[in-house]
């Protein structure tokens, strides 16, 4: 195809409101900040991505505003230097500016779109996904009690999904755990620390090895994977790297560590639909499932998660819930849906999925536009 004709770019700065709050190891979020991205080019056909980065740097070192000023300041300016001729040709262009990989990921994402709608083929094609169906599971806050959760389970696996996942932080952890199993014994379940604990408490760790967890996601810290190979072997249950894991090279490192033994991909965390892939692909060779990880996206964003889940190696169900577990309303129209713990993957264009401008521009806070000078 020709080089890719681009015209204009539109930053929005997006606040909407979650259903109920999501508590992690790390804190909790009510109001969901975030950054969509708009490529329009020449034709008038527009691509969207999102960023995935939070309000605060609690999850990673991003930030709304980081990523707003890196877009600004030097992504955007290397796309009107650089045209693409494809999209996976951005992660090139921008492999020479250091992580800022959420920033990355948003504008390379609303390229891919603009791409596949160019091409008039859906954006999951365009990945090389080949699956119409892909399975899911929910990921599940900490609440206030035993109970809450309890319910909170009960709602989801009565609703179909695939597996469970809950948060787990020193104090709610291994009574936490034993009570959903007691509770669920056939469930597949799982357990996600964000990063909650050191190798001091092994032992906790270790004690989780009762209850047949599928994995646990992230036990150590956010930059490690030297102390998650020791934990690795004294652990039955397989470890799931994800606040570590920013690039292929960080997972062939891993995996040859053996830090961990499943891989959760987000397209976010790593720079971009090209990189994911990459990830993939890696893992698909050394006989490594893979999953696809959530940032608590709208629509826009849970659309590309739906789009990558498709490739042939994400085995294990993955965390992009129905949009309604998340928003009164959201930004695309239909919403994701999920039956019997699956989800039925779009055929139109792009990311296949309808955008809801109404309600874009409802819960825009703020918004620039961004043009190349020679225009
Ligand atoms: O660690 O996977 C995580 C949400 C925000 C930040 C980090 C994580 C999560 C989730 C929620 O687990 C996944 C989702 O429902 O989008
Ligand atoms: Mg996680």
């Amino acid at each position: 195809m020709m080089r890719m004709q681009l015209a204009a770019i539109t930053l929005r700065a997006m606040r909407m409101r979650m259903k109920t709050p999501f508590t992690t190891s790390f804190g909790t979020e009510w109001d969901k900040d975030f950054i969509l991205v708009e490529v329009k080019d020449v034709e008038g056909r527009s691509g969207w991505g999102e960023a995935v980065a939070m309000k605060a740097p609690l999850y990673n070192e991003e930030t709304v505003g980081t990523v707003w000023l890196m877009l600004k300041e030097f992504l955007i300016p290397l796309l009107w230097q650089q045209t693409p001729g494809h999209p996976r040709d951005v992660a090139g262009i921008f492999r020479h500016i250091r992580r800022n990989y959420m920033a990355k990921a948003a504008l390379e994402g609303a390229v891919w779109d603009l791409y596949a709608m160019a091409e008039n083929i859906p954006l999951y094609r365009a990945l090389g996904g080949e699956r119409a169906v892909i399975d899911v599971g929910i990921s599940l806050g900490i609440e206030s009690s035993v109970d809450k959760l309890l319910a909170q389970v009960e709602k989801y696996v009565a609703a179909g999904y695939k597996r469970i996942k809950i948060k787990i932080k020193p104090g709610w952890d291994v009574d936490i755990v034993a009570a959903v199993r007691r509770r669920f014994p056939a469930i597949q379940l799982m357990a996600d620390a964000n990063s909650a604990y050191t190798l001091a408490d092994s032992a906790r760790l270790v004690a989780l090895d009762e209850y047949n967890l599928m994995m646990i996601e992230q036990p150590l810290a956010h930059d490690d994977i030297i102390d998650h190979a020791v934990l690795q072997k004294q652990l039955q249950t397989p470890i799931c790297l994800d606040e570590s894991i920013h690039s292929v090279e960080d997972a062939r490192k891993a995996l040859a560590l053996g830090s961990g033994r499943i891989i959760n991909i987000k397209i976010g965390r790593v720079g971009g639909l090209t990189e994911a892939k990459a990830i993939h692909d890696l893992c698909v060779g050394k006989g490594v499932p893979v999953w696809c990880g959530g940032m608590l996206e709208s629509g826009i964003g849970r659309a590309h998660n739906v789009a990558i889940t498709t490739l042939a190696g994400f085995t294990l169900p993955g965390d992009t819930a129905a949009s309604s577990r998340y928003w009164e309303e959201d930004l695309i129209e239909p919403e994701v849906t999920v039956h019997d713990g699956v989800i039925h993957v779009p055929d139109r264009p792009g990311i296949g999925y309808m955008l809801r401008r109404d309600r874009i521009d409802k819960y825009t806070l703020y918004s620039e536009t961004f043009r190349p000078e020679t225009m």
